[in-house]
């Protein structure tokens, strides 16, 4: 039996690095937007300064893949002592059932991001909080 768990368990590690969409170590938000579930991952955990690579997985009421909007995310810092406000935006690309984007984060400390799902003439927005390090 506890064999039978364990093979289990080896078997859910291997399906999940193999589906490549998000591994444990990544970085996981998931929201509700509206009518979608939208399910963020970043590849680096905590983000970084400098590249970190987005997917971002929507879900409609029915829980399917949405694949026919316009996503764009836009990042941000609200200014600071010796800073200006920073923001930044970047369209997602469609890649199989869901986006992906990339973030150029200029400097460590908190980043306000905000994802915007246009569709049927519709803009939906979730947004969350990443401290970059
Ligand atoms: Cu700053």
């Amino acid at each position: 039996m506890k064999q039978l768990v364990i093979f289990g368990m080896t078997l859910m590690l291997i399906v999940c690095m193999g589906t490549g969409i998000a591994s444990a170590k990544d970085y996981e938000v998931k929201k509700k937007a509206g009518e979608y579930d939208v399910a963020v991952s970043i590849d680096r955990n905590p983000p970084v300064v400098g590249d970190n690579n987005v997917n971002i997985d929507i879900r409609d009421a029915a829980g399917k893949s949405v694949t026919d909007a316009k996503i764009m995310v836009a990042y941000g810092m609200s200014a600071m002592p010796g800073m200006p406000a920073m923001d930044y935006k970047t369209e997602a690309e469609l890649k199989g059932s869901g986006y992906r984007a990339k973030m150029n984060l200029s400097m460590s400390g908190p980043w306000n991001i905000v994802v915007k799902i246009s569709r049927s003439g519709k803009t939906t927005s979730m947004k969350f909080t990443v401290d970059a390090k």
